[in-house]
């Protein structure tokens, strides 16, 4: 236990609102495996944001209990890292809603997520839709989380964060660690496979652009031989002008440990069919160890519930400590 106290903490959560793509997997799940052994990690899946979006009741319980599977299938140890569900511990609604009292409207209405999901859901711009950046904080604030490794889009609402931290501090005294984002070098923004100038998101409309991580690997493949490039030949990272060829190899490059340099000089003189087989491969070769260990562990369901259930015990106990104090310094009478 003394050994878990001294690591900084490490908070970082994905919402079960589509299947995990490569993007996620890139951009945030792989980063949790290696950081977890330096640090004290809470990794939740947030319902509780992804209904700020629709959602199908039976397919949102079954895709939560998928995504812890394919948590703890990508590497993540439950007896070494707290791996919960967010609507499991109360804490996360209730420290919300106060530090939604100390989030300014203008803050809120700039954040690119919340225009980028209003002009999707025009019919459902909710109020969850827009509050959606301070239950992320608290996600994050209550468990006094140093780092929070996230893809690039999220850099904003741990900027917010940081802002909200900030201001309560400044008003209370030090009751929050003020939070950094880790945002990889490469792998930071996976792009789609068919519009390499659009995110690969799990929402997204056009499923050939994504990769899922529990995609069968003809599946894969399939959509890495139909992924969009350019009309010259030659393999050069230059995201600019080569928007789709520069995505493969980020991928590439991510997913067989080789640095842009390696990578042009392997495919120099070599046509973009070869690359794009090869970069296909490799990311099969590294989902193919978490496909098969998920499916594994989501038929043990016993084992599945008593992850989340020790879980939600360790988070509890961290996040309601933390929510005390803040009910305490904000004037809140103690039960
Ligand atoms: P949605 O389409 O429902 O908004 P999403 O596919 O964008 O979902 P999230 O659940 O929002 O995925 O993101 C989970 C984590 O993965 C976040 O840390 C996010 O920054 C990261 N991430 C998501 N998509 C990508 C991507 N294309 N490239 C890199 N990181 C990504
Ligand atoms: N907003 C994030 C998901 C998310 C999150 C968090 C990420 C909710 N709470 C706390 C890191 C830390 C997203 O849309 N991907």
């Amino acid at each position: 236990m003394s050994e878990i106290t001294e690591k900084k903490t490490i908070l970082s959560g994905i919402q079960p609102s589509g299947d995990l793509t490569l993007g996620s997997y890139l951009g945030a799940i792989k980063n949790w495996v290696e950081l977890s052994e330096e640090y004290n990690c809470f990794y939740c899946i947030v319902d509780m944001h992804s209904i700020t979006v629709r959602q199908n009741p039976a397919e949102l319980r079954k895709r939560t209990l998928a995504q812890l599977a394919q948590y703890i299938a990508s590497g993540l140890d439950p007896e070494k890292n707290t791996i919960f569900i967010q609507s499991h511990v109360s804490a996360h609604a209730e420290l919300s809603w106060v530090l939604s009292c100390y989030t300014m409207f203008g803050e809120l209405s700039r954040m690119t997520q919340f225009k980028d999901k209003s002009a999707k859901n025009a019919d459902n711009i909710n109020a969850g839709l827009f509050t959606y950046p301070s239950l992320m904080a608290a996600d994050i604030l209550l468990y006094q989380a140093d780092l929070v490794p996230v893809g690039g889009d999220q850099k904003q609402h741990v900027e917010l964060t940081r802002d909200i931290a900030n201001r309560f501090n400044g008003i209370y005294g030090d009751v929050f660690t003020v939070p950094e984002p880790f945002i990889p070098k490469v792998g930071a923004r996976i792009m789609s496979l068919t519009t390499p100038e659009n995110k690969m998101s799990k929402s997204d409309k056009d499923p050939g652009g994504c990769i899922y991580i529990m995609q069968k690997p003809e599946e894969i493949m399939r959509s890495f031989k139909r992924a969009v490039t350019d009309s010259e030949t030659c393999v050069r990272y230059d995201p600019e002008n080569k928007p789709g060829i520069s995505n493969l190899m980020s991928i590439y490059s991510v997913a067989a440990g080789k640095t842009f340099e390696e990578i042009e000089n392997e495919f120099a003189g070599k046509g973009y069919g070869d690359f794009k087989v090869r970069v296909g491969e490799s990311v099969v070769e590294m989902l193919r160890p978490i496909r098969e260990e998920s499916e594994r562990i989501l038929k043990d369901k016993a084992y599945v519930e008593q992850v989340y259930r020790e879980g939600a015990a360790r988070a509890s106990y961290v996040a309601n400590k933390t929510l005390r104090k803040v009910y305490k310094k904000v004037g809140f009478v103690a039960k």
